[in-house]
């Protein structure tokens, strides 16, 4: 039984993604946000829970549409909000912007605009662990695309040869941009893709956010425990299109409703209402703290300074970097 105050803190966290990212929407459409920006809309239940199961301290990587992962983990919305800006006071000196959303001080190893390309740096990541003996696992996000590209093989065959502690998850939104999983893969069960290295695969409902905290603490145990690595498919649909410039037209729209009645927000309000853990006045009070957060966000990366010409040349090279917060 995941405890009130957990019930509570995903809920928060969940509903904050969702409106940052309807902000996120407005402030796009008025060009203070430039270049490409990948909504996490509807997907909200699997970063939040996957990550509530791990340790402050053991490591995230993933994909271009990151802002979630980035706020579950822990970063500021104030400081995702002003790198989406493009501004000095962001994540990463607003040198990163939506996909590259970087956090070493919270384990946050950032986002990529390369499919697949968190999975071989998570073999990595696993690999120091493994030196170190940190006792640290690794938890690698993207999507089902990601299961064809050839990193996913080289990644996941490296990881088992050298038994790491890492976990893989796909977020399989069923699409590739405008492709339905079904013409792009061959195989579109992805929780037994990782069969063929013997590395574990387990299917989850990635729309409730309870079963994928629940299931990942059991996967976390595992891996944590020397398993080796293994992988989780968690099922979900993302509500907007691929990026802010796809008008997602290549989807059916009784689909879209049937995944829309799956809202993991809702969801986790009615549970939480019929267990007594919240009441509608706790409800309507974390919606508008939520407000409140979120207007305070684009207001400081409003008013923050975009970099100056000097930015050009920090941290563009390894002896310039300051150190490794985690050796
Ligand atoms: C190596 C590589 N090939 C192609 C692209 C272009 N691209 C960007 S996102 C995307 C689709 C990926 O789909 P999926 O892995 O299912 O993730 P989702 O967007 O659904 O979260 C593609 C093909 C890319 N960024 N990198
Ligand atoms: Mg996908």
């Amino acid at each position: 039984m995941i405890p009130a105050a957990d019930q509570i803190r995903m809920y928060r966290q969940m509903l904050l993604i969702r409106r940052i990212e309807e902000r996120i929407a407005e402030c796009y459409g008025e060009g203070r946000i430039g270049g490409f920006t990948h909504l996490y809309i509807g997907q909200e239940a699997v970063a939040v829970g996957a990550i509530a199961s791990l340790h402050r301290d053991d490591y995230v990587i993933d994909t271009y549409r990151d802002h979630g992962h980035f706020l579950a983990r822990g970063g500021a919305p104030k400081a995702l909000m002003a790198e989406l800006f493009g501004r000095s006071t962001g994540v990463c000196q607003g040198k990163g912007g939506s996909m590259h959303l970087a956090d070493a001080q919270h384990y946050f190893y950032g986002g990529t605009g390369i499919v697949g390309g968190s999975i071989p740096i998570a073999a990595g990541l696993g690999l120091a662990s493994a030196y170190r003996e940190d006792d640290r696992i690794t938890m690698a996000f993207f999507g089902d695309g990601a299961t064809n590209q050839g990193v996913w093989h080289e990644g996941l065959n490296f990881a088992k040869v050298w038994n790491l502690p890492v976990i893989f998850v796909c977020e399989n939104n069923f699409y590739g941009i405008g492709t339905d999983v079904r013409l792009s893969s061959a195989f579109v069960e992805v929780h037994k893709k990782a069969a063929g290295y013997g590395i574990p695969g387990y299917q989850i409902n990635g729309m409730d956010v309870m079963e994928v905290r629940q299931r990942c603490e059991e996967v976390v145990r595992l891996v944590r425990g020397g398993s080796g690595p293994a992988l989780i498919e968690a099922v979900c649909y993302r509500y907007q299109g691929h990026s802010m410039t796809d008008p997602g037209r290549y989807r059916a729209r009784a689909e879209e409703e049937l995944w829309r009645k799956r809202d993991p927000i809702p969801r986790l309000a009615k549970s939480m209402l019929a267990e007594d853990v919240v009441d509608d006045a706790r409800l309507q009070e974390l919606e508008r703290e939520i407000e409140v957060e979120v207007e305070d966000a684009v207001r400081f990366a409003d008013e923050s300074p975009e970099p100056g010409p000097e930015a050009l040349y920090a941290d563009m090279f390894h002896d310039r970097y300051p150190s490794d917060p985690h050796a």
